[in-house]
């Protein structure tokens, strides 16, 4: 049971702050700008990010939720169907600059699913994608927009997301099972 820390809580820190820059950066400044998380790791970087921003830009940008779980109880089998649970979108998306985020991204079906949840409501005026970790693996052509570090995995392995906010600690590690 190998672990092996790949960011610890100063630089997630020092990670989220650089995507809330680039955010700004890259999506033509903050009107119309809203954020989804996926829960529920996503919904603390999205909620994280935004305070960043609050902090760097004096703006406050909305944040909605989606949850996203599996038909199977086997979260290690990546290519299961991704169902869409509860959302909690406090604001309509159409002609919304969108941000979904998520800790990890993997296959790419749960943003798929995401994204299908999002257009189902209203017609963005776009959808960008922001991840801490992406770990490979799409079984989809999907990409982030935003992603704190590319870290490569075997299928066997798992990435340990670790926030304050559920965890009391902060930390990335890349766990061998
Ligand atoms: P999160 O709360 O950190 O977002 O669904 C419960 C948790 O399990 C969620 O964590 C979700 O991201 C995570 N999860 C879902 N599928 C997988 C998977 O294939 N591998 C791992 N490691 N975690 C998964
Ligand atoms: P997907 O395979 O659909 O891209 O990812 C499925 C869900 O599981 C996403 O919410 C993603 O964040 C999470 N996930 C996939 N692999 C890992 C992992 O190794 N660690 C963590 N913490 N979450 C993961
Ligand atoms: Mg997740």
């Amino acid at each position: 049971n190998r672990k092996t820390t790949i960011m610890d809580g100063e630089t997630m820190q020092r990670t989220l702050k650089r995507i809330a820059h680039q955010i700004i950066e890259n999506t033509e400044g903050a009107k119309d700008l809203v954020f989804i998380g996926i829960a529920r790791r996503g919904v603390t970087i999205a909620q994280r990010i935004a305070g960043y921003i609050h902090e760097f830009e004096g703006v406050t940008i909305p944040i909605g939720t989606l949850d996203i779980t599996f038909y199977r109880d086997d979260l290690t089998h990546g290519s299961d169907q991704p169902v869409v649970g509860a959302s909690n979108l406090v604001f309509d998306v159409n002609g919304k600059k969108i941000v979904l985020f998520d800790d990890v991204l993997y296959t790419g079906r749960t943003a798929r699913a995401a994204m299908d949840a999002i257009m189902d409501l209203g017609r963005p005026n776009f959808i960008k994608f922001a991840v801490l970790v992406d770990r490979g693996h799409r079984e989809l052509p999907i990409r982030a927009d935003f992603v704190g570090k590319n870290v490569p995995t075997a299928a066997h392995e798992l990435i340990s997301v670790k926030v304050m906010e559920f965890d009391g600690e902060e930390s990335v590690d890349i766990c061998d099972l």
